[in-house]
């Protein structure tokens, strides 16, 4: 397994260790002994990937993830809009998200851009408008190689798709085989009976991982049992990224030294 963190320029989101310049916060993470990186982008159109692509193959520190949920928060772009015409700029963005993925190699996280059930949509019509989206965009990303993750989050930040059953039933929906699911240890804390359980649940399709512990600092700064986390994901024969989604508690550079050392203790 890789250890990974997320990196954002200035964004309003507070689960990221790191938001102020992308570039210093890259070196930061390589300098830590991360494997990889995950990078929170807004639009990819108004950042310079070539020279993001030097940087972090210079520092021999790949970029295995792309989040795009900043759309949503920033500028409200979601696939479940009432309005088509946000929908359709959701679906656009995600399609130049795929492009900027694939000069890395890296997955697509469809997270909050999913958007909620909105006050008099039916949560049928939401699914539909959902179901059909991830099918566009995934179709748009088949041909670059890249796979798409949707992420189970919980019900204080969405009323659309809590749960790891929920996101693997739209995605069999899909018939799409270049989707999977995010896991996230913050968002299953809340939503799901047993953590260990979801993840042998997920494991068939599981893409991508997000760890932070049960209060959102560092894990092993709350009360998740991280240990047993691992050892299930090695019997599940999981083998990609562990990326740290942390709040900069108690400070930014702090979270992230506590981070790669707690993982360093587990041995990941
Ligand atoms: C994004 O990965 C996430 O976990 C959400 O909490 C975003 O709000
Ligand atoms: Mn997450």
């Amino acid at each position: 397994m890789l250890k990974c963190i997320v990196v954002s320029g200035p964004a309003k989101f507070e689960a990221l260790a790191f938001k102020d310049d992308l570039y210093t916060s890259i070196k930061k993470v390589a300098a830590l002994g991360y494997d990889t990186v995950e990078l929170a982008i807004r639009d990819p159109n108004l950042v310079d990937a070539q020279s993001i692509k030097e940087l972090v193959e210079q520092l021999n520190l790949p970029v295995v993830a792309i989040g795009t949920g900043q759309a949503y928060g920033e500028e409200g772009l979601s696939f479940t809009d009432l309005d088509p015409s946000i929908r359709a700029k959701a679906i656009q963005r995600i399609k130049d998200q795929v492009q900027f993925a694939a000069k890395f190699g890296a997955k697509v996280i469809i997270g909050l851009i999913r958007g909620k059930v909105q006050p008099g949509v039916e949560v049928k019509q939401a699914e539909e408008w959902l179901v059909s989206a991830l099918q566009e965009c995934a179709d748009y990303a088949q041909p670059f190689g890249v796979t798409l993750v949707v992420e189970p989050i919980n019900r204080y930040e969405t009323n659309l798709i809590n749960t790891v059953a929920e996101t693997i039933e739209i995605i069999k929906r899909t018939s799409r085989t270049n989707l999977q699911v995010l896991f996230d240890t913050f968002h299953a804390n809340i939503e799901e009976s047993s953590i260990l359980d979801s993840i042998r649940e997920v494991a068939p399709y599981l893409g991508h991982f997000h760890v932070a512990d049960s209060n959102r600092w560092a894990p092993g700064c709350g009360h998740l049992d991280f240990p047993s986390i691992l050892d299930v994901l090695k019997e599940v024969g999981y083998s990609g990224a562990v990326s740290a989604e942390i709040l900069p508690k108690p400070d930014p550079d702090s979270s992230a030294r506590l981070t790669i050392e707690y993982m360093k203790r587990l041995g990941l």
